[in-house]
């Protein structure tokens, strides 16, 4: 067994037998309460699913095995003279809880390298769609073309046991992450380069060759790429991506079909779309005001002109956080240090001064703090990377390091299928009636 594996085995284990102790102890005890609301709007704050790689509190943002950004990027590894944390280390917390050392880093590194070829037929696969399919589609398609190498779905056929689960789930997650950078610089190379592709270089970390086969030699874009594949890599369960990555997980769905489906859910402009609609709305914002610098004041009647039309400001807002995203943060931080001159990057800087008085003021939104999305374009484009209709896709390579790891864990700890209760309207005002004695209003 590798060492990943087998501290993962052992962890998995001896909480599985923690967990089987604590529902005998404790099974019936509540942990939440709903109310209407809550069934009407979106499930938010309610309670109900174990999610072990990471938690999120609304005013302090992620917490990864406990570990919040700032102490990540100082203490995960990271690569030959780097300063940003190699994503590689963040799996490796993420699945089995430990701050792992310089030498496990590496050992994954060359891991998901001995993993990374990705099968023939699924470049064949994307070629097949038409050339200006969303960059999206084509990850989410690549991701279902590889289902045919699913170690979980052809053991399952032969008769494996539930027991054997995790293994054959941590199989097709190590396998899958290597493919990914691959996958996904195959698909930008194709649309943006005319299908020139840059191969692999074997001698860089996960991060830094998907820079590089994405066509960017430039150290401080590897840089800036092994930050952004840590800090989106999980934000707790609730989200769209991961939700429904462990919703379709939990009918037995291998690791493929399950985080397809999550990427579908990344795609939607409410959730990690909402990169690409920053860019394009700030690029709009440009070329509407005639101006790279524009001041706060222009800025300010923008934002006013996009809500009056009845847009959300893509980037701002949050469903759990109360606060400005961390990962915004760190974002910001890392331009300070890196991209400070840029004409966008100052536009993000002036759009954060400016969008959140504008946002409470109309009384109804409940986070007016930037969120993940409002600053990453304006650092890849300042890169060079132009091309927003892609940062989803990078988006979603992070992503699936969160989702798989907590895909091993929902097998190794014997989750069953999700399945929650739902109810007519019908149902809420007798149940309005004989519960509280009120009719439902009209
Ligand atoms: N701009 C304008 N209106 C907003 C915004 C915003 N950025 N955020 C929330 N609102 C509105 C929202 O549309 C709703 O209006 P109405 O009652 O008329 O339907 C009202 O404020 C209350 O919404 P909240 O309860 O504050 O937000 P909710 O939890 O429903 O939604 C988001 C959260 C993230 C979907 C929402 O803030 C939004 O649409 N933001 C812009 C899109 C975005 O940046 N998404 C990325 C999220 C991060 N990610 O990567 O997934
Ligand atoms: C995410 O990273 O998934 C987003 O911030 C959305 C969320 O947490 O709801």
């Amino acid at each position: 067994m590798d060492p990943l594996k087998q501290q993962f085995y052992e962890k998995s284990q001896a909480l599985a037998k923690e967990v089987k102790g604590l529902l005998k102890a404790h099974g019936d005890k509540k942990v939440d309460d709903v109310a209407l609301d809550q069934l009407y709007g979106g499930m938010r704050d309610i309670t109900s699913m174990i999610w072990e790689p990471s938690l999120l509190d609304a005013e302090e943002g992620i917490r990864f095995r406990g570990y919040s950004i700032p102490e990540l990027r100082e203490k995960l590894p990271r690569a030959p003279n780097g300063q940003e944390p190699l994503p590689e280390g963040l799996f490796w917390l993420m699945l089995v809880g430990d701050i792992p050392t310089q030498e496990q880093v590496k050992w994954l590194t060359e891991d998901w390298v001995r993993r990374a070829n990705v099968p023939e037929h699924v470049f064949r696969a994307i070629d097949a769609l038409p050339v200006e399919t969303h960059p999206m589609t084509k990850f989410s398609v690549g991701i279902m073309a590889m289902q045919n190498t699913s170690v979980f779905a052809q053991h399952y056929t032969m008769g494996m046991k539930k027991s054997e689960y995790w293994d054959a789930t941590y199989e097709d997650t190590m396998n899958l992450i290597a493919r990914l950078p691959r996958l996904a610089a195959y698909i930008f190379r194709r649309l943006y380069h005319q299908g020139e592709q840059v191969l692999p270089d074997i001698s860089l970390d996960w991060g830094g060759n998907f820079a590089h086969m994405l066509g960017f030699e430039d150290e401080g874009f590897r840089e800036y790429m092994r930050l952004f594949l840590t800090i989106h890599a999980d934000h707790e369960g609730g989200n769209g991506s991961a939700h429904t990555t462990h919703l379709v997980g939990s009918m037995l769905s291998d690791p493929y079909l399950s985080l397809s489906a999550g990427m579908n859910a990344l795609s939607g402009p409410l959730h990690g779309l909402a990169n690409q609609e920053v860019l394009r709305w700030i690029l709009k914002m440009v070329d509407t005001l005639g101006t790279s610098k524009p001041s706060r004041e222009q800025i300010a009647d923008y934002v006013k002109s996009t809500l009056a039309s009845g847009q959300v400001i893509p980037g701002y807002g949050h469903a759990v956080l109360r606060k400005p995203d961390p990962r915004f943060i760190a974002q910001r931080q890392f331009a300070e240090a890196n991209t400070p001159d840029s004409d966008l990057v100052q536009i993000v800087w002036k759009i954060f001064d400016v969008v959140p008085p504008i946002l409470s003021s109309l009384g109804k939104v409940k986070n007016p703090w930037p969120n993940v999305d409002a600053h990453s374009g304006s650092i890849l484009l300042h890169y060079g990377l132009k091309e927003y209709n892609y940062y989803t896709v990078i988006f979603g390579v992070s992503r699936a390091l969160g989702v798989l790891a907590a895909q091993c864990w929902s097998r190794a700890l014997g989750m069953p299928l999700e399945r929650p209760k739902s109810v007519t309207t019908a149902w809420v005002k007798e149940h309005l009636v004989k519960e509280y004695g009120v009719v439902a209003a009209h």
